[in-house]
This record gives C-alpha cells, sequence and structure tokens, in this order.
C-alpha cells in the first residue's frame, strides 16, 4: 500500500502488502511530534487525495487518456509535492498498468501511451523545478539505468527524492557498459553509484561493474542496485548492496552513505 501523511499531504512510502496499490494514511515523521491522537478528521485528511487518485484510475482503467497540465494543476492545488505525485500516484498507478497488461486486460499499446505520458510529466516537473537534462561536472551520486534496462521511471522518481534531501544527483537513462560508467562516475566524483535493474538478465551488467571497480585501485564508491526484480530474496552479488526497500529507506542509507565518505575524505585530505 502507499502510505500519505494525514496532516501535511505527504507521500511516506510504501507498506506491506506490497501487491495492493491503494492509499492509506499515516503520519511522516515532521508531523509525528505535533500529534499525539488520531480523531476521524485526522484520518480523513488524505480522502482528497484518495479521490484525486481514485479519478485517476478509473480513467485508466477506462483506457482513457488523461491531460498531464491538468494533473499537474490539480496536483498542485492539493498542494502534493511533484516527486510525492511520482511516487505516491503515478507509481501505483504504473504498477496497476503493468498488472493489466500483464493480464491480457490492456493491449501493450495502452500501456505504451500511458508510459508517455508519465515521461513527459517528468520531463514538466524537471522543468517546474529547473532540472537541466544536461550534464554536471560533479554529484554525490550516479543512478543509472542497467545496460539494457530502458525503464526510467524509478531513477526519476529516486532522484527527485535525493535531491529533495539536498543531494548532488546525476541520472543516466538507458545505460552504458560498464567501463564507461565507471568511467563516468570518476569524472563526477561520485560518492555513490545506484543501478536500477528491471529484469533478470540486467543483473549480470550489475555484477561487471562491480567486478571492474573492484580492479581500481584509487576510486571505489559503493555500489548499491535496486528495481522491479531487486527482492529480499534476490541472490547476492560480490561488491553489490542490493536494496529492496523502500524510497525512504534509500534516501535515509544514501543520505548518511554520503556524508560518512566526505567526511573521511576530509580527514584523509
Ligand atoms: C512502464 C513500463 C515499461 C515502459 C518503460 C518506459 C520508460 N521510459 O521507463 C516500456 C513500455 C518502454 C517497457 C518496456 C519493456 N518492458 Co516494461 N514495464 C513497465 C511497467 C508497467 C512499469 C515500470 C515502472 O516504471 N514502474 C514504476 C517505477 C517507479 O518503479 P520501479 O522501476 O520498480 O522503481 C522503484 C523500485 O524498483 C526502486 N528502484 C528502481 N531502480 C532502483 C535503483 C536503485 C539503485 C534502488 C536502490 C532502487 C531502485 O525504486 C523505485 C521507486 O520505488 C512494468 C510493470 C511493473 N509492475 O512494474 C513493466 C515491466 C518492468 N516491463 C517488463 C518487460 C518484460 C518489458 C519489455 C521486455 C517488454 C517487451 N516485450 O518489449 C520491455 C523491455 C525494455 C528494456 N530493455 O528495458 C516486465 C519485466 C518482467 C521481468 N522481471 O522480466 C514488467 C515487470 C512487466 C511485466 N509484468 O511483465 N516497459
Amino acid at each position: 500500500m502507499f502510505r500519505w501523511c494525514s496532516y501535511c499531504q505527504s507521500f511516506i512510502g510504501e507498506s506491506e502488502p506490497r501487491d495492493d496499490f491503494r492509499l492509506t494514511h499515516g503520519v511522516c515523521q515532521k508531523c509525528r511530534p505535533k500529534v499525539r491522537t488520531f480523531s476521524e478528521d485526522d484520518i480523513r485528511g488524505i480522502d482528497p487525495i484518495r479521490g484525486f487518485f481514485a479519478v485517476l484510475q478509473s480513467a485508466v482503467l477506462a483506457h482513457e487518456r488523461f491531460d498531464k497540465d491538468a494533473v499537474l494543476a490539480q496536483a498542485n492545488s492539493l498542494k502534493i509535492n511533484p516527486a510525492d505525485l511520482l511516487a505516491g500516484v503515478m507509481q501505483p498507478l504504473l504498477y496497476e498498468i503493468g498488472r493489466l497488461y500483464q493480464e491480457g486486460k490492456i493491449p501493450a499499446v495502452e500501456e505504451h501511451h500511458f508510459s508517455l505520458m508519465i515521461r513527459e510529466l517528468i520531463r514538466d516537473i524537471r522543468m517546474d523545478l529547473s532540472l537541466s537534462d544536461g550534464h554536471s561536472e560533479s554529484a554525490d551520486i550516479l543512478l543509472a539505468c542497467a545496460n539494457g534496462n530502458f525503464h526510467e521511471f524509478g531513477i526519476s522518481l529516486l532522484e527527485l527524492h535525493l535531491r529533495k534531501a539536498g543531494l548532488q544527483v546525476e541520472s543516466l537513462c538507458p545505460g552504458i557498459p560498464a567501463d564507461q560508467l565507471i568511467a563516468y562516475a570518476k569524472r563526477l566524483g561520485v560518492k555513490v553509484i545506484g543501478l536500477s535493474v528491471s529484469m533478470e538478465d540486467q543483473l549480470s551488467e550489475v555484477a561487471k561493474v562491480a567486478r571492474l571497480l573492484y580492479e581500481e585501485t584509487s576510486f571505489r564508491p559503493p555500489l548499491i542496485a535496486g528495481g522491479f526484480v531487486v527482492r529480499a530474496s534476490t541472490p547476492d552479488i560480490s561488491g553489490v548492496t542490493l536494496f529492496a526497500g523502500s524510497i525512504e529507506e534509500l534516501v535515509g542509507w544514501v543520505v548518511a552513505k554520503v556524508q560518512e565518505i566526505k567526511q573521511i575524505q576530509s580527514v584523509v585530505r
């Protein structure tokens, strides 16, 4: 399920059961100190978001196209942050679309149309936040699709959440060969590399990056991998942290790791 804060309407994260795409309420860390008890009114705080989600979901189920500008405007009027819109509203819809396609309930073309709309939405959000598509000179973390993976929404979403936490993020999709990826990460001086994997055969690309990093002498940032096929049960890959947790947990982990590495580097210098 997808948890929203009943008080400030921000997306908190996912909770079990993971295959239930409905929205449920909770209290985020920021609001927690202000809240001692729950009243019925408090719980109803996410009703407008549930309503918004329900309208979008029925449009998707009815194979209707929806107007991304109207979606953005409504999200804005509900004070939904763009990163939360993607994580808490669009992400469950993407999973729902994937399930419908897998069950043969919608044709592939519907899945493609919906993907196109999400892609445009992400582009608009990036523009609104003045995030250039150009490449910067340095970054704390490089997020990339594993070579051969064209599913870009996962890393776009993570990028927005990591930026929201104050990190400098560079992202790369589609992926590039392992040696070029490492050369690029080195040039940016990143503290962490994150690879996104949507299909089992892409796990070997992650292993390739880990092997090449192991051969490096002066540049060995932690390598993490996540994505649709990464589960707690995924067999270990040497030199890789497999991450199957929530966005919230990932952001916490990366922020702590980057701080730790920066501290070590400042002492060594
Ligand atoms: C949209 C979509 C597409 C779009 C992608 C558009 C785009 N520009 O991104 C299109 C139509 C192009 C597409 C193509 C294909 N797809 Co597709 N696609 C999907 C769909 C419906 C949604 C994916 C998505 O965006 N999810 C939303 C994002 C936010 O979720 P996410 O990627 O999982 O990311 C989250 C986490 O996994 C994690 N995460 C992601 N990356 C990382 C990285 C790190 C470091 C960490 C820590 C965490 C992390 O954080 C994110 C936030 O929670 C899924 C179905 C599904 N249920 O997911 C299928 C799905 C992933 N696709 C699938 C397949 C098979 C394909 C194709 C092979 C289809 C084909 N026959 O052509 C091609 C492959 C293309 C390729 N080489 O990559 C399968 C994969 C099955 C498998 N495991 O093998 C799925 C599961 C559908 C299915 N049920 O069969 N697809």
